[in-house]
């Protein structure tokens, strides 16, 4: 797996039997996880990454901030690794190579479940990923996609740190239940959801919206003070619901609705809002601080 991590661009030769070795190596690690990750307070610190949907070029360049020294840092995607990709057929070598990295790092690097995830229980669209493997694999995709979605159904929702962060793709859980990973009605609030303010009206029928109270009322009983999520680009690169609520993605085919971003926050900080995240840019091809704007 170092092999792959170091070098990703191996992934791309991989046969049908070498992703097969991935998932097998990485569903029992993603059976392993809770719904809910707990990161404890430390000296590290956390990146964000936000939907990133096929761009592998942005995933590389994400990963390889956390390689430089791995020890000191936790990395998190925010779910919705596959469709609609800039260049076909990178869907499959985004998930291949995340998921290689998961095995690599399962500690310190977290994969959570996007809408794109859950289309085994609530279909989105477009849903190109059976067809990329199809493309790629031959008559061998069945195989491999009946195989990712045992991975997807194991993937963690949500993610909370000890200062003062809670992640998800898109929303949170609104009401008390039991958490697990599947269960349709949390799977919408947390991988659907989008604030009422959103311009957004997507998601099948019935998909949850949230409002400022709701937020607020969410995060002091999770006893956080932000929340980080991706799904919707109508919010990008904003912090909304005064700036407890902040919205990133990491795909170059949205960098025009408010750039390609990553979130970071030093885990030993107690977070008072969003804005102590600090926001960067890759957009231009080189990591740059981002501002984020307040609404
Ligand atoms: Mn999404």
């Amino acid at each position: 797996m170092q092999g792959i991590v170091r070098n990703p661009d191996s992934i791309q030769l991989l046969d049908a039997c070498e992703i097969h070795k991935i998932l097998r190596f990485a569903i029992p690690i993603f059976t392993a996880e809770p719904p809910l990750i707990e990161i404890p307070k430390s000296g590290r610190e956390i990146l964000f990454a936000g939907d990133t949907h096929g761009d592998f070029e942005t995933t590389k360049r994400i990963a390889a901030r956390f390689l430089g020294a791995p020890k000191e840092k936790i990395l998190v995607f925010l779910g919705d690794y596959i469709d609609r990709a800039p260049k076909s057929g990178e869907s499959v070598s985004n998930i291949a190579y995340l998921f290689a990295l998961k095995c690599a790092y399962p500690e310190s690097i977290f994969l959570l479940k996007g809408n794109h995830e859950a289309n085994y229980a609530i279909p989105c669209f477009p849903y190109e990923f059976d067809t990329e493997l199809r493309g790629r694999f031959g008559f061998e995709w069945e195989e491999l996609h009946e195989q990712f979605i045992d991975a997807f159904r194991e993937m963690p929702l949500m993610l909370r740190t000890e200062n003062g962060i809670f992640a998800a793709h898109a929303g949170f859980p609104q009401r008390r239940r039991k958490l697990e990973k599947s269960g349709e009605s949390l799977l919408m609030d947390v991988v659907w959801a989008d604030p009422e303010i959103s311009e957004t009206h997507r998601g099948p029928k019935g998909t949850p919206r949230f409002s400022e109270a709701q937020l607020a009322g969410f995060l002091e009983g999770a006893n956080c003070r932000a929340f980080v999520r991706g799904h919707d680009y109508h919010t990008l690169g904003t912090a909304i619901y005064g700036a407890r609520c902040l919205t990133i993605f990491s795909a170059r085919q949205y960098a025009q609705f408010g750039g390609v971003l990553l979130a970071r926050a030093r885990l030993d900080q107690k977070i008072k809002n969003a804005l102590d995240l600090q926001v960067e840019d890759v957009s231009s091809g080189e990591w740059k601080p981002y501002k984020v704007k307040v609404l």
